[in-house]
């Protein structure tokens, strides 16, 4: 039975459970630093960098962007995968939507509440499946899991889905966020084992 699981394709052909990871059933928590406070009231969202207009999203006009419901796998670093994941959040294309993007723009930032960071090319972005979830398998997110509002970019090892995120920064080139910084691999490719740089 572990190796018809192990062996299991995904539709692109990919080995669904990507090289030297584990599946997992629970959900482990994993950050750095403690979970940051956060009101409603006074979240916002921002855009900023190569963009024609910086922006600032309250949470309701930033709900208000559209809302798609995703299911997919995650992959950790530290080698447990979790299946089956539905997500429902706004897409990131639905934010994309409302800017305009200087044409140099090609690696954006994430930013979250708390200080912690990621980088992430925009055409990974523009993926399907990517979107800013707020709501895990029909529960609101809690929040060591990234309430109100965290990024979800399910084809990348799951540090680069940034919880408690509260804006991007449009970049031209690819610079390192915080584990990026301590040696994490630029980019994260699970497929790949990009774990380490
Ligand atoms: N803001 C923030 N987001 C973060 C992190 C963090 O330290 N701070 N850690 C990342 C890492 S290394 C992982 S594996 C996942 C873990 O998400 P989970 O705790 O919901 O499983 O969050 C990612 N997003
Ligand atoms: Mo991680």
């Amino acid at each position: 039975m572990a190796t018809a699981m192990t062996k299991e394709l995904r539709p692109d052909g990919k080995l669904r459970l990507p090289p030297g990871q584990h599946l997992t059933q629970g959900w482990p928590v994993l950050h750095y630093g403690s979970i940051p406070r956060i009101s409603l009231d006074t979240w916002k969202f921002h855009v900023w960098g190569l963009v024609e207009e910086e922006k600032s999203f309250t949470w309701d006009e930033f709900n208000a962007l559209g809302e798609d419901t995703e299911v997919n796998d995650i992959h950790c670093v530290t080698t447990w995968s979790k299946y089956d994941n539905e997500w429902k959040g706004i897409p990131f294309r639905a934010l994309l939507d409302q800017l305009k993007l200087k044409p140099e723009a090609r690696y954006a930032m994430l930013h979250s509440y708390g200080g912690y960071t990621t980088n992430v090319p925009l055409k990974d972005l523009l993926e399907d499946q990517v979107m800013f979830a707020h709501t895990h398998n029909g529960e609101p997110l809690t929040p060591e899991h990234g309430w109100p509002l965290r990024l979800v970019v399910p084809h990348l090892y799951f540090w680069k889905s940034a919880k408690w995120v509260g804006g991007i920064q449009f970049l031209d080139g690819d610079r390192p966020g915080f584990w990026e910084t301590y040696g994490y691999h630029m980019y994260g490719d699970p497929w790949r084992e990009e774990r380490y740089s």
